[in-house]
């Protein structure tokens, strides 16, 4: 079964919308096997985050997820790295169609409630940043 990485950011978190984004993935049939709440270190961010680190706001994005506790979980189910990405709605919450997570509940692009992985190579190189293979159920 495909698998995802999905992560809560602290302003997802800070709204106390961390059961309202699980229960949209939930609906959608998704499993949740693997959840945590934590505090990302500097590393990691920079880590899940390397595909931006010549972009002008990687600093920014760094100090952002890190600015807070974070939900870091892995979603399975068919087809899983398209439905979390069509759950989540566009990057720029002012792109994102109504009814998605950033629609709803984000303001600004940096600031945009959730991250899933983009691919199944991004969902396979993220996923063991956060979690071993023995802390999936
Ligand atoms: P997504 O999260 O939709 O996969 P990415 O991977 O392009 O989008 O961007 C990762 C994160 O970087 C976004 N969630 C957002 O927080 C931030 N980001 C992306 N583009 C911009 C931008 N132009 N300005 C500021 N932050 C951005």
């Amino acid at each position: 079964m495909q698998k995802t990485f999905v992560m809560i950011k602290p302003d997802g978190v800070k709204k106390n919308i961390i059961g309202e984004v699980i229960k949209r993935f939930e609906a959608k049939g998704l499993k949740v096997i693997g959840l945590k709440l934590l505090q990302l270190s500097k590393e990691k961010a920079e880590e899940l985050y390397s595909i931006h680190r010549e972009r002008p706001f990687f600093e920014s994005l760094v100090n952002f997820v890190t600015s807070g506790p974070v939900v870091v979980m892995v979603l399975t189910g068919d087809d899983v790295v398209r439905i979390v990405r069509e759950t989540m709605g566009a990057t720029n919450p002012k792109e994102a169609d109504p009814g998605t997570i950033r629609a709803d509940f984000a303001e600004e692009i940096e600031e945009n409630i959730v991250h899933g992985s983009d691919s199944e190579e991004s969902a396979s190189r993220e996923i063991p940043i956060f979690f071993s293979q023995n802390e999936l159920c």
